[in-house]
């Protein structure tokens, strides 16, 4: 009879284990960044522009000097001594630390003050007296390549306009053959608006150079500590061991921790000069107005159709808003990131993407927001683009779809931009949320209610998403590949701990981690212990974002526990006196093929690794992988959402959202599910309230909570989840597919199309998210689309 232990009692894989890090996070026992106090410690506070555009004349900093408890005042022309005061970004481009020549967008960083307490140094940075000379404003791509458009980026040598790119990818004569034998072209023009990440804890840093070891430590809200220590390493030409980033906890990332932000660079810079630690900690509106945003992008499409609803071809392009530096994180070769993922869950023959970025007078914008770089505006965009295209055909929306799934039997599939995707359950993920929101019914009372004036929609999103970066044959950041590792320590005592080269900010791999050796070892997930975020002892890896540490650091945990068992292994047959090939592996235990009986525990092989092995064999249970994932993982999912549309004010309300998320085998059914709905959550804020623009003048409008709004428990709508289809990563060692972005990905289509389905029949196509009621109200009222764009008027 079997001995092996029971796999979810162990918190094994498919167990919903309690989160192990909410036990310190509940309690309030959190090691955020800003919890940190070293000897000495420093404040650091950033002077902003209040300008979007302007010259910088000159800049008096004499009066902050005098303030009593100033240590330091850093400009950037003092940067620029160093040769600091630009930067390189990750997508090849510079930005300004501290603008020296020009302010480029409102909220930019102009000078820092290092002060003993932030109040004295915020109160010396408007102290600083800065002469600016305005120049005119650019807030929007069209304005950005208008005839006689002021050059943003005239720091740059060869830069005579605006234009940061201009790329394509696909088939652009194939496209245009397919075009000329369609039946039907349907049309649809859209704006993605700008997002903001906003997690609750905003970035900082605080830096420690120690000038008689020489070794710098800055303990940062980074999700990607091994990519920040190459940064400095590279750019500052410091060997590794002199650079040790630290990232504690984090309250939040959704990609506005990815990038390089110069309050860290500032910070460090202090720190070396003032051999103190000097912290930094931004503040809301800091956060708001300069980091990393997400999407601002012009959507035009163009579908082929057969009057069957046969997708022949799908042409597309996008102007992308990236303002003022090009600093979006995302894998080299794309500059648009993975738009080119659009329609990859459809089997379409043909299609064209041409792209094109601009600079504008904002703050960098273009980062992922819980999305695999573009993947976000990519899904949106196939997804309004199926319901503009099955309205026209007059189909409906489902069978639309569903006739031009992939269907699971053509897998591997190549899709018309080129990617492999390797397995799913399309049509049956939809089926399933069809059934759940009565689809059939739905539409009986939908015809009825409009009848009576009452105005219900049903709209239906599905994604895939291209999850888990790299491989390394085509995913670089910085020519750095894209792989990711994970080290396993078993001690004598049979209790573990593994480090992997990500870096979660709450997504749970503290649980999660050790359920993936639980699984593949035996040894009880409360017996392993999980710890990231410290290039002095985690192992190299790319950090976390576009949902890549399950894909490739959880796959290389399993593959480090598998290592470890094939040493176990060994002392098993050693222990039990047999030939390695005389030995069986269940769950926890080694045993005798021929004698079930005898056998020996993963525990007993870890006590004989310290004292008791064969000869020859070297000590210790410990190991390191590093997995180059050969694929991408595609998930896969299916949002419907049903609302009512009030005619009289435009205010909309959720009844009903079914979600359908099949991402292979779940770790932790419990995270996967929170996962889903902090992602619905996140979709329908981006779709309903979350609203932050720029005025004529650069002023950006909505960065504060008062306009920017975050939704809730109290207006978020209630969601319906679905796990029961699970198609395996084919090439996953445990199977898994990732999960952390899916929902906001998919998530707002689904919203969208719901409202613009109650809408129907009014010949509107389009309202931009977020779909406020004003918008709503003036699409019913005036029967048109209504465009999100900015520039508003100034005196809005
Ligand atoms: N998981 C699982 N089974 C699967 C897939 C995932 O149990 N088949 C678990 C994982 O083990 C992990 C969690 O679900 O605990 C998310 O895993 P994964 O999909 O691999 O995503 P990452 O861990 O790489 O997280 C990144 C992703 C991104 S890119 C954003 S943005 C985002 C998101 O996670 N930011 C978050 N979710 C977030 N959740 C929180 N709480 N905070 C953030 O900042
Ligand atoms: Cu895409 S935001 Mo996440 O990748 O950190």
């Amino acid at each position: 009879m079997s001995q092996a232990v029971d796999e979810i009692k162990i918190g094994g894989l498919g167990a919903s284990r309690k989160r192990v890090e909410d036990s310190r996070f509940i309690r309030g026992k959190g090691n955020y960044t800003d919890d940190i106090t070293l000897p000495g410690m420093l404040h650091m506070e950033i002077l902003r522009s209040p300008l979007a555009h302007a010259r910088i004349k000159s800049i008096d900093a004499s009066k902050a000097w005098d303030i009593p408890g100033v240590h330091l005042v850093l400009t950037g022309e003092m940067m620029a001594t160093r040769n600091l005061a630009w930067m390189p970004t990750l997508s090849y481009d510079t930005q300004a630390v501290l603008a020296t020549d020009k302010v480029r967008f409102q909220g930019q960083e102009v000078a820092c003050v290092i002060a003993d307490d932030p109040y004295i140094a915020k109160d010396a940075c408007e102290a600083i007296d800065v002469d600016y000379e305005p120049l005119p404003v650019i807030v929007n791509p069209e304005q950005a390549v208008a005839d006689g458009a002021p050059v943003i980026r005239d720091d740059k040598e060869n830069q005579a306009d605006n234009v940061i790119y201009d790329w394509e990818v696909g088939d652009g004569a194939g496209t245009d053959a397919a075009f000329a034998a369609a039946d039907v072209i349907s049309k649809l023009r859209l704006h993605y608006p700008r997002s903001h990440p906003s997690p609750i804890e905003c970035c900082g840093s605080i830096a420690d150079f120690n000038r008689a070891t020489e070794k710098l430590t800055v303990y940062m809200t980074t999700q990607a500590p091994h990519i920040i220590r190459a940064a400095v390493a590279l750019v500052a030409e410091l060997p590794e061991h002199m650079i040790r980033i630290i990232s504690p906890d984090i309250g939040g990332g959704f990609g506005n921790k990815v990038p390089v932000y110069p309050g860290y660079v500032c910070s460090i810079l202090a720190s070396i000069l003032l051999e103190r630690p000097v912290k930094w900690i931004e503040d809301k509106s800091g956060n708001l107005i300069s980091t990393g945003f997400a999407r601002d992008v012009y959507l035009d499409g163009e579908m082929a159709l057969r009057q069957d609803g046969k997708i022949l071809a799908v042409r597309m392009h996008t102007d992308a808003d990236h303002g003022a530096f090009f600093s979006d994180a995302q894998p080299s070769k794309f500059k648009i990131g993975l738009m080119h993922s659009a329609f990859a869950a459809y089997d379409i023959p043909v299609a064209h993407l041409t792209a094109r970025g601009m600079y504008t007078n904002k703050a960098p914008g273009g980062v992922a927001y819980r999305c695999s770089f573009r993947v976000t505006e990519a899904m949106f965009f196939q997804e309004r683009m199926m319901q503009a295209a099955a309205d026209d055909l007059g189909m409906d929306q489902a069978a639309f779809r569903r006739m031009n799934f992939v269907r699971d039997e053509d897998f591997p599939h190549r899709t018309p931009f080129g990617f492999l995707t390797d397995s799913g359950q399309y049509a049956k993920c939809l089926d399933v949320g069809l059934k759940a929101v009565g689809y059939v019914d739905f539409r009986k009372q939908q015809e009825e209610a409009r009848a009576r004036g009452r105005l219900l929609g049903l709209g239906i999103s599905t994604m895939t998403e291209p999850l888990g970066a790299g491989n390394s044959r085509e995913y670089d950041i910085l020519g750095i590949k894209m792989f990711d590792s994970a080290e396993l320590k078993v001690h004598m005592t049979g209790k573990a701990i593994v480090r992997t080269g990500a870096r979660g900010q709450g997504q749970g791999h503290e649980t999660t981690w050790a359920q993936i050796v639980a699984h593949e070892l035996g040894i009880p997930a409360e017996d392993v212990v999980v710890e990231e975020g410290d290039t002095d002892t985690a192992p190299f890896g790319m950090g976390t974002y576009a949902s890549r540490s399950t894909p490739v650091a959880g796959a290389a945990v399993a593959m480090v526990a598998r290592k470890i068992r094939a040493k176990a292994r060994r002392l098993a047959a050693h222990l039990l006196e047999v030939s390695e090939e005389d030995i069986e592996w269940e769950l926890g235990r080694f045993y005798v093929r021929s004698a079930p009986d005898r056998g020996v525990t993963i525990q007993e092989c870890a006590m004989a690794a310290y004292s008791n092995m064969p000869d020859g064999m070297e000590p210790g249970l410990e190991n390191t992988a590093y997995y180059d994932p050969p694929n991408l993982t595609w998930p896969f999912a299916v949002y419907i959402v049903t609302v009512e549309v009030d005619p009289e004010t435009g205010v909309w309300d959720v009844l009903n959202m079914v979600a359908v998320d099949d991402c292979g085998v779940r770790i932790n059914p419990m995270i996967v599910e929170g996962q889903i709905m902090g992602g619905l959550t996140e979709a329908y804020a981006m779709s309903n309230m979350q609203f932050i623009t720029f005025d004529a003048d650069g002023n950006c409008v909505g960065a504060n909570y008062m306009d920017y709004l975050l939704p809730t428990a109290w207006e978020t709508p209630g969601f319906e989840l679905h796990s029961e289809v699970v198609t395996p990563c084919p090439h996953h060692p445990i199977g898994a597919k990732g999960i952390g972005e899916c929902a906001a990905v998919g998530g707002p289509a689904a919203f969208v199309n719901a409202v613009i389905d109650a809408l129907s029949g009014t010949g509107v196509r389009n309202i931009d998210m977020p779909l406020l009621p004003d918008r709503v109200w003036e699409a019913i009222t005036q029967r048109h689309d209504v465009s999100g764009a900015p520039p508003v008027r100034s005196d809005d």
